[in-house]
This record gives C-alpha cells, sequence and structure tokens, in this order.
C-alpha cells in the first residue's frame, strides 16, 4: 500500500477531492501553510494499493494547475537615509507537490 501526500493550491482541492470520491479513492484534507508564501494551501492524503497509484497520480496532475503569484521580498537591513521600494516578484506555484510513501501497516479498528 502507498500513501500519496499531495499539496496543492486551495482552489484545486475541492474539484480533487471529489473527483477523487468520483473514482472511489478515500482521501483526507488538510488545510495546511506554505513555508515561503505563508499561504493557506491544501495537503490532500491519499490511501491507496499500489496497482491504482498510477491513475490516483494521473487525477491529481488533470486536476492541480501551475498559477503565478506575486509576492513583495522582505526589505534589506537599510543604511540610515535610505529608502526602499518593494519590487513584487512572481513565482510560480503548483500544480501540485507529490511525495509517495511506502505504507508498512494499515489498520482500521
Ligand atoms: P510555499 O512554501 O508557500 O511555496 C510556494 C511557491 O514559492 C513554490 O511553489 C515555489 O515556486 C516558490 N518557492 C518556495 N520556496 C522558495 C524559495 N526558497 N525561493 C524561491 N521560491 C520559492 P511549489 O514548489 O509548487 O510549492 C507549493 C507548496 O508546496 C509550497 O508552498 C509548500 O507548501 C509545498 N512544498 C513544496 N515543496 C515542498 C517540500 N519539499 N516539502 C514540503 N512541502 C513542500
Amino acid at each position: 500500500m502507498k500513501l500519496v501526500v499531495s499539496i496543492v493550491h486551495s482552489d484545486d482541492a475541492e474539484t480533487l477531492i471529489r473527483i477523487l470520491e468520483q473514482n472511489q479513492y478515500r482521501c483526507t484534507m488538510i488545510s495546511t501553510t506554505g513555508g515561503f508564501l505563508r499561504e493557506g494551501n491544501a495537503t490532500i492524503l491519499i490511501g491507496t494499493e499500489e496497482a491504482q497509484l498510477e491513475e490516483v497520480l494521473g487525477i491529481i496532475k488533470e486536476n492541480c494547475h501551475a498559477r503565478t503569484q506575486l509576492v513583495s521580498p522582505l526589505p534589506p537591513v537599510a543604511e540610515a537615509g535610505e529608502f526602499y521600494i518593494p519590487r513584487p516578484v512572481e513565482v510560480q506555484v503548483g500544480g501540485a507537490t507529490v511525495f509517495v510513501l511506502d505504507v508498512v501497516r494499515s489498520e482500521k479498528f
């Protein structure tokens, strides 16, 4: 068995879990925050048999889209009398950041 940990944009999360459910995959959504942008994203956990892994990855790939976001970098330490005009920079986020882990044991009590 595998555990798919997929970090996705919040706007893609609802569609992704709906399509996973429609295809009989069980999943859990956790509201998370990206360490770089400090914005909300969603982490979807999917436990699946290895035979279905590629299908699960395909569903994630099809339903999570890359976006660009503007980020204002932190100002550098300025000398007295200097001023700093922050210029937002573009970063590309997602579609999905996916980790596939081996499940040693899975139980339901
Ligand atoms: P964030 O950490 O908020 O990162 C958002 C996007 O900012 C990243 O998109 C990447 O394009 C950019 N970014 C991140 N760190 C950067 C840095 N030090 N310098 C310049 N740009 C940087 P993605 O790579 O698509 O990642 C989307 C979200 O997935 C991340 O949100 C984070 O929550 C998660 N993530 C990505 N890689 C991860 C990893 N190796 N371990 C754990 N979580 C990860």
